[in-house]
């Protein structure tokens, strides 16, 4: 898979060289490209912004240097991913389906936002754009949200994880419920004991403790996601926990 980042600050995509997407750019499973989007400005203060038509506070990003920055970068193939608090919130399965495409430009934006017309214009042209935004809450710019999504994203993508199996059985995984609490030696630590049916070998009573941690973990925490559930994800043991 191909990845062009477009940022004022690559810098803040250094992370990306490090730990298991830093592996998979090297071993070239992932073509992580990060621009400078000042490189495609055309005066000598390298302005990437102006003030906002209509008024108001903050700064707009200009869309005539992200037009020449986008038109270089983007190939006829690629996903135009800008993120925006105002996106569609992005999840697992967005994740999933994102790591199907052959090539992500992700357009960082910063101050206000960037010009709407560039959304539209790309959209007019015949890209697929997705504005995708990584929670309630508000960043500075979308720098950190193209990091979310890259490593998110980069993970699933053949070979990039070691054991496959570590996929499977996640939090926001298939089973819609987030994971069971883990453990690992020493057995006894500080006044905390590892719970007694992990160590007891028996992995029927292992899985079902699991799965009742795990229902209870969600419940507590996520009651929307219980909400969220198909008729068929409980059976009548479920329901008693
Ligand atoms: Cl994608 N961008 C910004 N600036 N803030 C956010 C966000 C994105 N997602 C949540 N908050």
């Amino acid at each position: 898979m191909r990845i062009d980042v477009l940022t004022i600050f690559p810098d803040y995509l250094a992370p990306l060289e490090l730990s298991l997407v830093g592996k998979a750019r090297t071993a070239g499973l992932v073509d992580l490209r990060v621009h400078d989007l000042r490189d495609w400005t055309d005066d000598r203060h390298r302005t990437v912004d102006d003030t906002p038509f209509g008024g108001g506070a903050g700064m707009v990003m200009r869309p005539d240097v992200w037009g020449r920055a986008l038109d270089e970068v983007l190939t006829p193939e690629a996903l135009l991913l800008l993120p925006t608090p105002s996106g569609d919130v992005f999840t697992q399965a967005t994740a999933h389906s994102w790591a199907e495409e052959a090539h992500l430009v992700v357009a960082c934006g910063r101050y206000e936002g960037i010009d709407a017309r560039v959304a539209e214009h790309y959209r007019g042209a015949g890209v697929r754009v997705a504005e995708y935004s990584i929670g309630d809450y508000v960043l500075n710019g979308g720098e950190v949200a193209a990091l979310v999504v890259v490593e998110a994203v980069a993970r699933l993508l053949p070979g990039v994880v070691g054991n496959p199996a570590s996929l499977v059985e996640e939090s926001h995984g298939e089973a819609g419920l987030l994971e069971y609490p883990v453990y690992t030696k020493p057995p006894a630590w500080r006044e905390l004991a590892v719970p007694e049916v992990l160590l007891s070998g028996h992995h029927a009573r292992i899985e079902r403790w699991r799965r009742d941690q795990a229902l209870r973990r969600t419940a507590r925490r996520r009651p929307d996601m219980i909400d969220a559930l198909g008729p068929a994800a409980l059976d009548a043991r479920d329901r008693e926990v």
